[in-house]
């Protein structure tokens, strides 16, 4: 079925808004004005597609740290973004406890996760016990890297769905790197995806920078698994563009050659040339929300600046069940 152009332009704007927020976040790193930033930047297509996928605010969450995209498409504001990367009080995920991008967000069913990789997995599985055991028609998607499939707790949680027949998307975004690690160095199957069939589920391996494709194939698994059709893998391949975070040097394990090769893979280039293709855009139209998103960045830059950080006194409060002040 082909979908709708407004269906389109709004996916587009989702990946471009977290763009220009993905962008300004590496300068305000490099202006000293925030202590640390990890990009989703080549993610974008994918993020945007699964977060289209799942009705938000019904179904549940629980991604990983490069998952800006999908955040900002189930809800996150530009300002609650950069509040996190300030550690400003108000910030959604754990009143600015938290590391910036280890993403939640209450009010659309997103949990925040540990800095452990592959934790969320095992959350996910519990969150789609609960599901099936409340007989409710919710679907779990949670997101992972590549790398960290190689995790104990991965593995767990993936066999623990699959034997329960829970209703979770497993989506493994491979952009190739895990640091500096390449697939290759830790996985001896071709694609993470391949792994489904050891653990008795379906495994597939689809284009992480086509954000229809994406969209179409986890809106289907998300419904199969809102019904009871049980669990499914789908590893999503695309490119990480930027160094793995602002800690990180990656001219020490890869060329530029190969990261400007790669860059033609961008999937907002590919989005808007598809959208101009189509007719949907023109130049100028594109030019306008170019302009509109960055001045949304700018704005919530502004109010992030100006916002106060937490009070000294609520540092260690609350660790476990009272709400998060300003949250
Ligand atoms: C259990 C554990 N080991 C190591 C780390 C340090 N670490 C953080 S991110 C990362 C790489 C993860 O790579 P991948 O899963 O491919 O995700 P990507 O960052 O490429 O999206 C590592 C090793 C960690 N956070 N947790
Ligand atoms: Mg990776």
């Amino acid at each position: 079925m082909e979908l709708s152009s407004e269906l389109k332009k709004e996916m587009y704007w989702m990946m471009l808004l977290s763009r220009r927020l993905d962008e300004r976040a590496w300068v305000l790193h490099r202006q000293g004005k925030i202590a640390f930033h990890i990009s989703g930047i080549g993610h974008e297509a994918a993020q945007v597609g699964a977060a289209f996928a799942l009705k938000r605010g019904h179904d549940w969450v629980t991604p990983y740290y490069r998952d800006l995209a999908l955040m900002v498409s189930l809800g996150l504001t530009p300002e609650e973004f950069m509040l996190s990367l300030m550690g400003k009080a108000g910030e959604p995920s754990s009143g600015s406890r938290q590391m910036p991008s280890h993403f939640g967000l209450r009010r659309v069913n997103a949990v925040s996760h540990s800095a452990p990789v592959a934790t969320q997995a095992v959350h996910a599985a519990g969150i789609g016990l609960a599901i099936k055991i409340k007989k409710e028609k919710k679907v779990v998607l949670t997101t992972i890297g590549e790398g960290s499939t190689s995790q104990g707790e991965w593995y767990e949680a993936v066999n623990w769905a699959a034997v329960h027949q829970l209703p979770v998307i497993f989506l493994v975004q491979n952009n190739q790197y895990a640091i500096s690690v390449p697939p290759e160095m830790q996985m001896a199957v071709k694609s993470a995806a391949d792994k489904a069939c050891g653990l008795g589920l379906p495994g597939q391996m689809i284009d992480g920078t086509d954000v229809i494709a994406v969209y179409e194939i986890i809106s289907e698994l998300a419904e199969a698994a809102r019904n009871g059709k049980g669990p499914a893998l789908v590893e999503a391949k695309m490119y990480r563009i930027t160094p793995h975070s602002s800690d990180d040097d990656d001219r020490t394990y890869r060329s530029r050659e190969e990261v400007e090769e790669n860059k033609k893979f961008d999937p907002l280039l590919l989005t808007k040339a598809r959208l101009i293709d189509e007719g949907i855009y023109t130049e100028k139209d594109l030019e306008d929300l170019d302009k509109k998103a960055k001045q949304m960045v700018t704005d919530a830059v502004k109010t992030a600046e100006e916002a106060p950080y937490p009070a000294a006194e609520e540092a260690a409060y609350p660790v476990y069940a009272e709400e998060v002040p300003n949250a």
